[in-house]
């Protein structure tokens, strides 16, 4: 029994458990397990579309920002799969969405600690014994298995975010985003095709089905609420809000402050990449030559207020924000590009007095990641990716993911395993201390 005890178990294997999981493997003195309900690492399937690519430099892989000569840096698995000359000579930074999966696999089949195709369905702080029990369901064959451990760390990422009013109304042609890959042939069947929202994901569906217009022949229709299909900010000193002196600035201010600022940074982190849209818009001024435009829609101030279906069709009422007027079109096939929300997953239901929330309703999250607890104990539960609130818009961004797993692995190991350093950039970040 007592080889069954783990000093941490990780919830959920996406990049950011995964990048715990290989910084940790040279850390003998922490035994770790993780674990993941897919039966296969698979980052975001549905968006893995051919051309797009990841939006942070292929520097910020699972290891490198902790330790660049980690053996699973991404230089290591283009040497292991004898790409390293043709990517020396494709002399880009930012690699395809499709690799940077299939790098994440490669890692994760190496690594003894990562376990795939169980669900954890529950977590259960057992006084006695000082240690959490997580049960686990086997994906396949139905069977349940218990592991006990000192700490935890939730690493179980975002759910799809769908507005109000298409609440329970998910179908073949009305989905997410997430899905769209899975759900080609539906689309190109159609003759109407709307897509909603206006962040990178949307860009990309859109992009996509203007290049197959052409042969299905479909009328495309985007609409957002937000004022306009706009850039990501993407300039040099505005990314070093990306960094852990910013996450430093952050923190320290007041939570209502820190509330207050993050509904103002939507375009820092929320909006299209230039080249996204240049690709679109490059495409759309070569079809509209000769007077051939094609058969395209795109609104910006526009939110959707009603949802009906008529005759296998959709009905979608929309209110302009500007001009206070609504307007109705008809379509066959709606993708919600709605953005993604963090959700307090079911398994930790039983653990949840064991936890302080904000008032309202959050973890409440220390500078090192793990969360403020309602008993006096030696035992963390650490969060990644889930504090937006508290340590800013750096939270889902994989650039930052090898220094929260510092913070995380030197408090774990109550030494310094992978040093940090407190200055990285060349702005400072409010009043020097
Ligand atoms: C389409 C898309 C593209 C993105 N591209 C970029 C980018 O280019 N650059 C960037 O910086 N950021 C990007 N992001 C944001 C980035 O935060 C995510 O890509 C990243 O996947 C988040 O990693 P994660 O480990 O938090 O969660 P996830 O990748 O969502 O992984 C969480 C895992 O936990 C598992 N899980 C959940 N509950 C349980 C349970 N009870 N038991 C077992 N397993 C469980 C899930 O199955 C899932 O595999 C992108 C996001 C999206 C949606």
């Amino acid at each position: 029994m007592q080889d069954r005890v783990y000093d941490l178990i990780g919830v959920g294997i996406g990049p950011f458990n995964l990048g715990l999981a290989a910084l940790l493997e040279p850390v003998t003195k922490i035994k770790s397990l993780f674990i993941e309900q897919k039966t296969k690492f698979q980052w975001h399937p549905g968006l893995l579309i051919e051309g797009s690519s990841i939006q942070v430099p292929f520097l910020a892989d699972l290891v490198t920002m902790a330790e660049p000569s980690n053996k699973f840096s991404f230089l290591s698995y283009l040497k292991a799969k004898s790409r390293l000359y043709q990517f020396y000579f494709w002399e880009e930074f930012h690699i395809p969405r499709r690799e940077y999966n299939h790098y994440c696999q490669w890692v994760a089949e190496q690594l003894s600690s990562c376990c795939f195709g169980q669900q954890v369905e529950s977590i259960n702080w057992q006084e006695e014994s000082q240690l959490f029990a997580v049960k686990t369901q086997d994906i396949k064959n139905n069977t349940s298995l218990t592991y006990d451990c000192k700490n935890l760390v939730l690493g179980v990422g975002s759910v799809p975010q769908i507005p109000a009013c298409f609440q329970n109304m998910k179908s073949e042609s009305l989905f997410h985003s997430a899905e769209f890959l899975d759900r080609r042939e539906i689309l190109r069947q159609s003759k109407s095709v709307t897509v909603i929202g206006s962040g990178q994901s949307a860009a990309e569906i859109f992009y996509e089905l203007l290049q197959e217009q052409e042969n299905y022949q479909y009328e495309i229709n985007w609409c957002t609420r937000s004022s306009g299909f706009l850039p990501m900010e993407y300039s040099k000193l505005g990314l070093e809000h990306f960094s852990p002196d910013y996450i430093h600035y952050f923190y320290s201010l007041s939570p209502q402050k820190r509330d207050d600022l993050i509904k103002k940074q939507d375009l820092l982190y929320k909006g299209i990449s230039f080249s996204t849209i240049n690709k679109i818009y490059d495409l759309l001024y070569e079809r509209s030559v000769a007077e051939n435009y094609p058969n395209i829609k795109l609104r910006s101030g526009v939110e959707v207020k009603e949802v009906e279906t008529t005759n296998n069709r959709y009905r979608l009422t929309y209110r302009h924000s500007h001009q206070d007027e609504r307007f109705s079109h008809e379509t066959d096939c709606i993708i919600l590009a709605t953005g993604y929300r963090h959700a307090v997953p079911n398994c930790i239901a039983n653990i949840r007095d064991l936890m302080q929330w904000d008032e309202k309703g959050r973890y409440n999250i220390n500078f090192d990641y793990h969360l403020g607890l309602t008993k006096d104990i030696p035992n963390r539960i650490f969060v990644q990716n889930a504090e937006l609130h508290t340590h800013g818009i750096g939270s889902p961004d994989l650039g930052l993911g090898c220094y929260r797993n510092s913070v995380i692995i030197n408090t774990l190991a109550g030494e310094t395993v992978y040093p940090v350093k407190r200055q990285n950039i060349f702005q400072q970040f409010g009043i020097a201390a």
